[in-house]
């Protein structure tokens, strides 16, 4: 049976002084409670404080193990550079927008990285065969593929918390490509919202030139699933507390405690990126512009104390400390101040008691991955807790505000709004405040954190287990069975294409040279007796010859132009009197399109021209691709060639040559009786559509995309087949 080993930077565990440890209830713990999930789990991360402080961290992993709990013990120094320096001084500030804050160190990086290795170790030392793992949150970006390739096939997922940046920030970091590289090692990838997908990929696609779809992209034979799963509250949590035969007493004694003041409710964690100097100014604006409500409405200002003892955070608290101070003395009178600044956490029946009494919840971060806050203040909204409903003022950028619809929205950083909004809110009749939560409610209840989790790993289930996965590129049984027809003498045509089916594409054509492993494999394969290999590329046959020369496979260059038998000697053409008349007209076109548009370039061949633009701005470069497209089926109509749409380039090359003329001129050549052929593009989907007389024919296709053939693989599978193939040979 698998198990589900969920990973967080912090484990929801307490340790005691004398080491002893038990499990609490945090949100992704309670989230877990809540799905109700048949499957074993066990919990990996840090335990809190610093190693060296541990008398014996043996004993407390041996404490923790019983609870189903491994724990990644960090060192004060990496502390120091993992969590306070990488995660939350350089990670939290940009995915949050604030770049102003942001700082950057190497030093801090190296920790990040070799904490994410710990994570990886620990994960690996708990992890068996199929298991699934959740990695949670921006601390461990790195995780996924440090799990990668470790051959135990297990399902791994990542959830990010945060907003994602869009990408022009995103690429402000230094480790931008390690960073994003390090998450692709997931199989399903999870975000709050859809622009934070939809800013991850444009990331992936301007910080590493990697196309995706919505759904996701195919990376080193895998499907990488992309996924929009808004994570709800703990709604069990707070009905249970609600339930409780004490709460009417607590609710009791809050409500005395208001003495019919009108609450306006601010809850959070102390942090810079909830906004609490901009909603002090708020406060301060509409107390201006309403003097008769003064002395109606209370603010609470519940702040939970984070990350004290940093420097920005200790300024943080001092400043809205000296704000609320400046707002009491100028706007307060004697048994009276607007403002009550409480910081400090309180039991969650208390804080549902605050919700339910609460007239207007002011929910403005400036930025927020989704706000919890928001959500469970909606749950405790019950006529039989309060006569008058309340009402959500909810931040456009909160990751909630796209399904909290009917709150009144507002832009935190325009004070004069924020103060409207307000005012706005307690004028606001009761019956339209309850018909705006009614509609929010129910959704809310059912769209809870228990069901967020069931619905992640629910997705996470569905990936393909390692042996589907590895079925659908196993590519051996077909080496097994045409190794078994050579060595019973019949003769095998092997046709292989080579960007994207023997190499994998680089950003600069030239720099796409064979691995050191390809030369000695073609060779192999060339040198067995009833075996002709020919590499049929659309390279200019100096590429080729350069690279691939001398190693006993025939080249076909240019699509199919020229050929060069057994890979030496003279280059031939396929057909000498070929017509390339047309490329005057549409070499003049080109050129203008390549002054239009920054990084592309024109490429001449014999019988082609070829527009690239992969150094072009991704977004930019695809747009004219299209247009240049469309142009050309009206330019080219009565002209003699074809227009392919190929990896980064616009290809025009005469209607006479092609790789499939080619192949076909070789089967019959070299009398096989069984023929591969192997691509990627649409270019080899004319050898692919070929169905030579007499001849056992095997099509494969290499990678995403339409096609006629009849095996798909990638390219390592490709290679897997190559390989197994010399190696049966050899036998
Ligand atoms: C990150 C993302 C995303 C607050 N005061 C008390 C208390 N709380 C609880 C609230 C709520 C939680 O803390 C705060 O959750 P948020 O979602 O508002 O914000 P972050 O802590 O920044 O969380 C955020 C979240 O991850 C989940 O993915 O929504 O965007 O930043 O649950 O109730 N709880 C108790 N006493 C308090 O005084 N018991």
């Amino acid at each position: 049976m698998s198990k589900l080993i969920m990973v967080s930077n912090r484990l929801p565990v307490k340790i005691h002084a004398d080491g002893t440890a038990e499990r609490t209830t945090g949100g992704l713990a309670s989230a877990l409670e809540g799905a109700a999930l048949e499957i074993e789990q066990v919990w990996v991360g840090w335990p809190g404080g610093a190693e060296e402080d541990f008398e014996d961290t043996e004993k407390v992993r041996a404490e923790l193990k019983k609870s189903g709990v491994a724990p990644v013990f960090l060192t004060q120094d990496e502390l120091d550079g993992f969590y306070e320096g990488y995660s939350n001084g350089t990670l939290w500030p940009l995915l949050h927008y604030m770049v102003e804050r942001a700082r950057f160190s190497r030093d801090w990086w190296e920790a990040y990285r070799q904490v994410n290795e710990k994570f990886a170790e620990v994960i690996m030392e708990v992890a068996d065969e199929g298991d699934q793992v959740w990695i949670h949150d921006y601390h461990l970006f790195l995780v996924p593929s440090l799990l990668r390739g470790q051959k135990k096939g297990l399902k791994v997922g990542f959830f990010l918390h945060t907003p994602f940046c869009t990408s022009e920030i995103f690429r402000v970091l230094p480790n931008r490509v390690e960073l994003l590289k390090g998450v692709l090692g997931a199989d399903v990838i999870g975000f709050h919202t859809y622009n934070y997908l939809r800013h991850f990929r444009s990331a992936l696609l301007r910080v590493l030139g990697w196309e995706s779809e919505t759904e996701g992209m195919w990376h080193k034979g895998r499907e990488v699933r992309m996924g929009v799963y808004p994570i709800g509250h703990n709604h069990a949590g707070f009905e249970s507390v609600m339930s409780q035969p004490d709460f009417p007493a607590i609710l009791e004694k809050h409500r005395q405690e208001l003495a019919g003041k009108r609450m306006i409710l601010n809850v959070e964690r102390l942090d810079y990126t909830k906004g609490l100097p901009e909603k002090l100014a708020a406060m301060r604006r509409f107390l201006t512009l309403h003097p008769d409500k003064r002395d109606e409405v209370l603010f609470v200002l519940i702040a939970v104390p984070s990350r004290q003892g940093v420097k920005e955070y200790d300024l943080l608290t001092e400043e809205v400390q000296r704000e609320v101070g400046a707002i009491n003395g100028e706007f307060g009178r004697v048994g009276h101040s607007p403002i009550q600044f409480l910081h400090r956490g309180f039991p969650i029946a208390d804080l549902a008691a605050f919700y339910a009494l609460c007239e207007v919840c002011l929910v403005t971060p400036l930025r927020d991955g989704m706000n919890l806050v928001a959500k469970e203040f909606l749950d405790c909204q019950r006529p039989e807790f309060s006569d008058r409903p309340g009402v959500l003022i909810l931040s456009e950028f909160a990751g909630a505000a796209q399904e909290l619809s009917h709150s009144i929205q507002v832009n935190p950083y325009d004070i004069d709004d924020v103060a409207e909004a307000l005012n706005r809110a307690l004028e606001m009749p009761d019956n339209e405040r309850r018909s705006r939560i009614d509609m929010m409610q129910g959704r809310l209840r059912k769209q809870d954190s228990g069901n967020w989790a069931r619905r992640f790993l629910k997705d996470l289930e569905k990936v393909p287990d390692r042996e589907e996965r590895v079925a659908i590129m196993e590519m051996k049984p077909l080496a097994v069975q045409l190794a078994e027809e050579v060595q019973a003498g019949r003769k095998l045509g092997l046709f292989l294409d080579y960007d994207g089916t023997l190499r994998d594409f680089v950003d600069v054509p030239d720099h796409a040279v064979p691995d050191p492993d390809l030369p000695g494999l073609i060779r192999d394969l060339a040198a067995v007796g009833n075996i002709s290999l020919a590499v049929v590329s659309g390279r200019p046959s100096t590429f080729l010859e350069k690279h691939l020369g001398g190693l006993g496979a025939t080249l076909v260059g240019e699509h199919g132009y020229r050929w060069l038998d057994g890979g030496s000697g003279d280059w031939q053409l396929f057909n000498p009197h070929v017509n390339t008349e047309w490329k005057h007209s549409i070499r003049e076109h080109l050129e203008q399109v390549c002054l239009l548009t920054p990084g592309t370039h024109m490429e001449e061949k014999q019988s082609a021209l070829v527009w690239h633009y992969r150094k072009a701005d991704p977004e930019f470069g695809a747009w004219r691709a299209r247009g240049l497209l469309d142009e050309l089926t009206g330019m080219a109509a009565n002209l003699p060639v074809t227009v392919h749409h190929g990896q980064k380039i616009v290809e025009i090359s005469s209607l006479q040559v092609s790789k499939g003329v080619a192949v076909e001129h070789f089967i019959k050549e070299w009398n096989c009786s069984l023929a591969l052929v192997a691509g990627d593009d649409q270019t080899d989907e004319t050898m692919i559509a070929l169905e030579p007389e007499g001849v056992e024919f095997f099509a494969v296709k290499v990678g995403k995309g339409s096609t006629r053939a009849t095996y798909r693989t990638d390219i390592t599978g490709m290679r897997v087949f190559l390989e197994a193939l010399r190696d049966e040979l050899r036998r």
